[in-house]
Order: structure tokens, then sequence, then C-alpha cells
């Protein structure tokens, strides 16, 4: 059987269900995390709980369990699922109440669901590199919620699918803000660039990890906002996400970058990526790079 958490409780997954006029269904209205599982080990999992709080504070919403409390419910979780290799998602929303756009009065206590799903690392395309499309962000400004309403990065991956391609790096006018579901690195010269985490994306955990390897292997790194030139003319891209890691970038609308192949400073940080995984969760056995 499958375990699901359900405001606080873990039931049979097919028994969680949550109303209709739950405000996450009707309106979006909550924030979610998804949490890397690796050797049943959950990976940066306190700074994923910090940001699911600052997400769900950042929209007044007030989880009902401590990071302690959550992480006890996880654990579990991840045993009873015998999780050993997969993500856990975990959402909270505004909880059901009569629709209206304003928020419910009264103690209308949110709703918190949390389940596994299995799933390996991506090997082949950490290996091959994806390849990615160019799409304007049309998505609000306020991308650093990690918000349940993803209609703007739905549209873009879309987009980028039925082109044959992993992934959307979206751009305001000239300015590349992130993918529909990871961050976007480039390299140029040695140096590591990615846009800073200010309101235009989300500060991708992964991202973090990655910054801190650079900066702990003297790696030159910068965290602002690069161009469509700059992309354009970069000797490495990569991307990154819970789920992509590293991920290699090797074509855009159609133009390989450089000789088209993964670059070396972004199979440097794959390893130095991979070292971080085994240091917190074990070591990765007949799963390597
Ligand atoms: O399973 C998947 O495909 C996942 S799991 C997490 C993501 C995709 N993406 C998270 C994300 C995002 O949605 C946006 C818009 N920007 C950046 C990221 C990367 O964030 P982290 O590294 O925290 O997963």
């Amino acid at each position: 059987m499958e375990y699901a958490l359900l405001n606080g409780e873990i039931i049979d997954r097919s028994e969680a269900k949550v109303d209709v006029e739950d405000r996450g269904y009707q309106f979006g209205d909550g924030v979610y995390e998804v949490i890397r599982v690796y050797n049943g080990k959950m990976f940066t999992l306190t700074e994923h709980l910090k940001r699911f709080a600052n997400s769900a504070e950042s929209i007044g919403i007030s989880i009902p369990f401590s990071i302690v409390e959550l992480t006890e419910m996880l654990e579990e979780l991840l045993l009873k699922n015998n999780l050993q290799t997969g993500n856990i998602y975990m959402q909270v929303t505004r909880g059901t109440a009569p629709r209206n756009h304003l928020f419910p009065t009264g103690n209308v206590p949110p709703t918190l669901v949390a389940y596994t799903i299995k799933g390996v690392r991506p090997l082949e395309n950490l290996k091959s590199g994806v390849k990615a499309i160019l799409t304007e962000d049309i998505r609000w400004l306020r991308c650093d919620i990690k918000s349940l309403n993803l209609l703007g990065n739905l549209l873009a991956k879309q987009k980028a699918s039925e082109q044959g391609c992993f992934e959307a790096i979206q751009h305001r006018g000239q300015d590349v803000t992130e993918g529909s579901s990871s961050n976007i690195f480039i390299v140029k010269n040695g140096t590591v660039i990615t846009h800073e985490s200010n309101h235009l994306i989300l500060k991708g955990i992964t991202k973090d990890v990655i910054v801190d390897l650079c900066k702990k292997n003297n790696i030159p790194v910068l965290e602002r906002t690069f161009s469509l030139a700059e992309l354009g003319e970069a000797d490495e891209v990569f991307l990154s996400s819970t789920t992509a890691e590293v991920m290699p970038v090797i074509e855009i609308d159609g133009n390989k970058i450089k000789s088209g192949n993964p670059g070396p400073l972004t199979r440097n940080l794959q390893e130095f990526f991979k070292k971080e995984i085994e240091k917190q969760c074990g070591v990765l056995v007949n799963n390597g790079i």
C-alpha cells in the first residue's frame, strides 16, 4: 500500500482527497516543494522546508506544523512508502471555504498534503545534455514564491516539448531569467554566471548548492542578470533543479553551444554535485555518471 500525508496524518494514498472548494484546486492559492530522495534520505531538506515556510508566509498562510514536526512526518512517510530513490511532493493551500476571491475569515485550517514519487536520476540526459528553446517570460512578478500557479511555466514547458526540447529558457526582453522549471547558468571565460535571486526567479535550492560548490572549489561565480547575447556567446550552458541536478544544455533554438557537447566546467560541477549528494545521503551505487 502507498501512503500520503494529509493534514498531519499518514493515510492510504487512495483515501487522500480534498474538497472541490479547496482553494488550491480553485485558485492555485497555495505553495509547494519538491524534495529529492537518494538512498532513502532527503537531500537539502532544511533548505526546502525553510523555503516552504517562506513561500507560505509571503502569501499569508501559516503552516500548522514546525520544521521539526514536518521533518518527522516526512521521514515516517518515506519509511512507510519504502522510498529509496525519488521525490517527495508537498503542498499547502489556504484551505477549503465557499468560493470567494477574498481570503476566508475565521479559523479555516490550511490543507497540507505530501506524497512520494519513485524516480531515478536522469543519467542519460546528465551525460549527453539536453536541448532548449527561448521564450518570453510571461509570468507574474513574484516568481520567488513557489506558488501552485504554474500556468506561465506550463505553457513554456509545453512549447519546448512540442519542439523536441527538454526546457524553455525564459527571458524578459533581453534579460534571461530562468527555465520553466529550472535555473539557468552560463560559463564565460571560466566564470559561472546565474541570475541573482530576486523576485524574477525562484531561488533554487540546487542553484544555491552549485554557487556554494563554485566558491568552495575556487571557481569564479557571479549572481547577476545576463543577456540573451551573453547566452548566445557562452562557452557552456547548464540548468539546475531538484530532479535535473546539474544538467548540460547543448543546443538552444537549434544552435549548438560551442561544439554541442557538455562543457568541462559543467562536468566538474556535476562531479562536485554528486559528491555533495553522497555526503548527505550516502554513496550512489550503480547510479553514477
Ligand atoms: O521534477 C521536476 O521536474 C522538478 S522538481 C523541481 C523543479 C522541477 N523545478 C524547480 C524550479 C522551478 O520550478 C523554477 C521555476 N525555477 C527554478 C527551479 C529550481 O529550483 P530547485 O533547485 O529548488 O528545484
